[in-house]
C-alpha cells in the first residue's frame, strides 16, 4: 500500500480530492500552535479552499507537548486526509494546507525564527483549554503555573503557548517587523480578549514596555469554532486505506457540519476566510457563548452522564429517549433564557445539535470528551448556572451536569472500576475523592473548594449546594441512569 505523499498527487486516487492549487508555490504565512485533530480538521479546511487564490497564507503547524503529529505528517509531506461522515457515508479529501510540522520541543528555534520571520503575519492556536496557563473561574494568567514560572525565568527558551508567543513577538519587536495576529480558535470564552490578557500580563512579567508594545501592535480576534472530531483509530485508518487505496499514518474524521465565527481584528492582513464559508462578524461574544452553552454544556453533560450509565459513545446516549429529554431540556428551559441572540432561530439550533449528536458515523467517546473537566467547566455549565441563579430560576438540568462530573472525577465508576480521569487536577481531585469517601456531601465539599472551577461566589451558594448536592446523593444511590430517569420525568 503506497504512503501518502506529495509525488502521490501528480496521480492521485479516483475516489479522493485533491488540493487544487500548485503545492510548490504555497509560503508559510500562518504558524499555527496546538496542531491535533481540531485544527486539521477545521482551520486548516479553510485555509486549503483558499490557497488557490492566495498561496502566500500556507500553516505551518507545531506541536507544543508530544512529536507525534509529526511523525505522522512528516513522512507524508504534511498531507492527511479527512473523510466526512454521517449516516449517508464518507467522503475523503486530502488537505494541502500544512506545509509542514515541527515539534516545538526539538526544534524552538527554527519554530521561534519562523514567527519572527518577515512573511509570518498570523499565529493561530488550539491548545485547549489548559495550555493557556489560565485559572479558569477568573481568565488570568496562574502566575505560579510550573511551565509559565519556567518561561519567565528563561523566556529564550519558552514551552507555553504565552511564553512562545511573547518571545516571538520580543524578537519581533527588536527587529522592527510589526506584529503578527493572535488568533485564539479555543473554546474559551471571549477566547480573544481572554488570550490577550494573558498573553499581556506574561509579557508585563518580563518587561512592560514589551507589554505596552503588545497592547498597542496586537490584534487578538475572537473566534467561535465548531465542528465535531473524534480521536482518530486504527479502524479510522484502515477504513481509510480501504476507500482511497492510500496509508495514510493520521487521517482525520470529522461531520459534514463546520462553523466559524471570526471577528474582523487582524494585525497584518488575513486570508478571505469568508470566501470558505467562515463568518466574518464585528461581536464574536454572542456566538461563542451560545456554541459553549449549547453545545458543549450539552457535551459535557452528556459525557459524565453518558459514561457513568455505560455508554461509550455520545450516539449512544443521546438515543436513549431519557438522555435526549434530558439534553433537550437542559437547553430550552436552561441554556436559551441565558441567551440573546437576535435573529438566531435557537430551537433550530438545538434541534441541529441533536441531531449532530446522533451521527451514527461518528464514534464520539464520552470518555474524550469527559477529559479536563476542571478546565470546561467554568465556561460550559457554570456560567449559565450563575446566569440561572441570578435570575431565580431554576437550573436542575445543569446542576446534574456538575453532580456528575463530581462522581466522574472520583475515579471510580457504578461498578467500583477505576476510570482513566484525564485532568490537569485529577491528582487533587482524587485525594479530595479519596478523604470524602462514599459521602457525597464530604464529596461535594472538597471539589466545590477548588476556586479556579468554582470562583469564589458558589461554594458559598446555598441554592447550588442543594441543587447539586441532591443530585450527587443520587446518582451514588441509584446511579446515572436512573436519576436521569427521574429528573426526566420531573
Ligand atoms: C467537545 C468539543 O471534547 C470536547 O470537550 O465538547 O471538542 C466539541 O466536540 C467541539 O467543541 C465541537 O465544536
Amino acid at each position: 500500500m503506497p504512503r501518502l505523499n506529495a509525488s502521490l498527487l501528480a496521480n492521485p486516487p479516483q475516489s479522493v480530492r485533491v488540493p487544487d492549487y500548485d503545492r510548490g508555490a504555497v509560503t508559510p504565512g500562518i504558524v499555527h500552535l496546538g496542531i491535533g485533530a481540531f485544527h486539521r480538521a477545521h482551520m486548516a479546511v479553510y485555509v486549503d479552499d483558499l490557497l488557490a487564490q492566495d498561496p502566500s497564507w500556507g500553516i505551518v503547524g507545531a506541536s507544543l507537548r508530544r512529536p507525534d503529529t509529526k511523525d505522522a505528517l512528516a513522512p507524508q509531506d504534511g498531507l492527511y486526509t479527512i473523510a466526512v461522515r454521517d449516516a449517508a457515508g464518507t467522503s475523503t479529501r486530502i488537505i494541502g494546507s500544512i506545509l509542514s510540522v515541527m515539534d516545538a520541543n526539538t526544534q524552538r528555534e527554527e519554530l521561534l525564527a519562523l514567527m519572527a520571520s518577515p512573511a509570518l503575519r498570523i499565529v493561530s492556536l488550539t491548545v485547549t483549554e489548559k495550555g493557556y496557563c489560565h485559572d479558569p473561574a477568573t481568565g488570568e494568567l496562574d502566575e505560579n503555573h510550573p511551565d509559565i514560572t519556567y518561561d519567565l525565568a528563561h523566556p529564550t527558551e519558552a514551552r507555553s503557548a504565552p511564553g512562545m508567543l511573547v518571545e516571538a513577538l520580543a524578537r519581533r519587536r527588536a527587529a522592527e517587523l510589526g506584529a503578527f495576529t493572535v488568533m485564539s480558535c479555543d473554546n474559551l470564552p471571549s477566547n480573544g480578549h481572554t488570550t490577550s490578557r494573558i498573553v499581556t500580563r506574561f509579557a508585563a512579567l518580563r518587561d512592560p514596555e514589551l507589554a505596552r508594545w503588545i497592547e498597542d501592535n496586537v490584534r487578538f480576534p475572537s473566534t467561535m469554532v465548531d465542528r465535531i472530531v473524534p480521536a482518530t483509530t486504527d479502524a479510522d485508518r484502515a477504513m481509510i486505506e480501504a476507500a482511497t487505496g492510500v496509508a495514510d499514518a493520521w487521517p482525520i474524521m470529522t461531520e459534514p457540519f463546520t462553523q466559524w465565527v471570526i471577528e474582523d481584528s487582524f494585525s497584518a492582513g488575513r486570508p478571505q476566510f469568508e470566501q470558505a464559508g467562515a463568518t466574518i462578524a464585528e461581536d464574536v461574544e454572542p456566538f461563542e457563548r451560545m456554541k459553549l452553552r449549547m453545545l458543549n454544556g450539552s457535551h459535557s453533560t452528556l459525557a459524565y452522564l453518558g459514561f457513568l450509565a455505560g455508554y461509550q459513545y455520545v450516539a449512544d446516549a443521546v438515543g436513549d429517549p431519557a438522555f435526549a429529554a434530558l439534553i433537550r431540556g437542559l437547553m430550552t428551559e436552561e441554556v436559551m433564557p441565558t441567551l440573546h441572540m437576535p435573529g438566531v432561530d435557537l430551537g433550530a439550533y438545538r434541534d441541529q445539535l441533536l441531531q449532530r449528536f446522533s451521527n451514527p458515523a461518528l464514534q464520539h467517546r464520552t470518555w474524550q470528551i469527559a477529559m479536563d473537566g476542571s478546565q470546561k467547566l467554568p465556561q460550559r455549565l457554570l456560567g449559565t448556572i450563575r446566569d440561572r441563579l441570578a435570575a431565580d430560576q431554576p437550573f436542575t438540568r445543569l446542576a446534574l451536569g456538575v453532580a456528575a462530573w463530581m462522581r466522574y472525577v472520583t475515579g471510580v465508576d457504578e461498578s467500583g472500576e477505576s476510570i482513566d480521569v484525564r485532568d490537569p487536577l485529577a491528582m487533587r481531585m482524587m485525594a479530595i475523592a479519596a478523604d470524602a469517601g462514599d459521602d457525597p456531601e464530604a464529596l461535594f465539599d472538597g471539589l466545590v473548594a477548588l476556586s479556579e472551577v468554582f470562583g469564589t461566589d458558589l461554594p458559598d451558594n446555598a441554592a447550588f449546594r442543594a441543587a447539586v448536592l441532591a443530585h450527587l446523593d443520587s446518582l451514588y444511590e441509584i446511579g446515572a441512569a436512573q436519576t436521569v430517569a427521574e429528573v426526566v420525568r420531573g
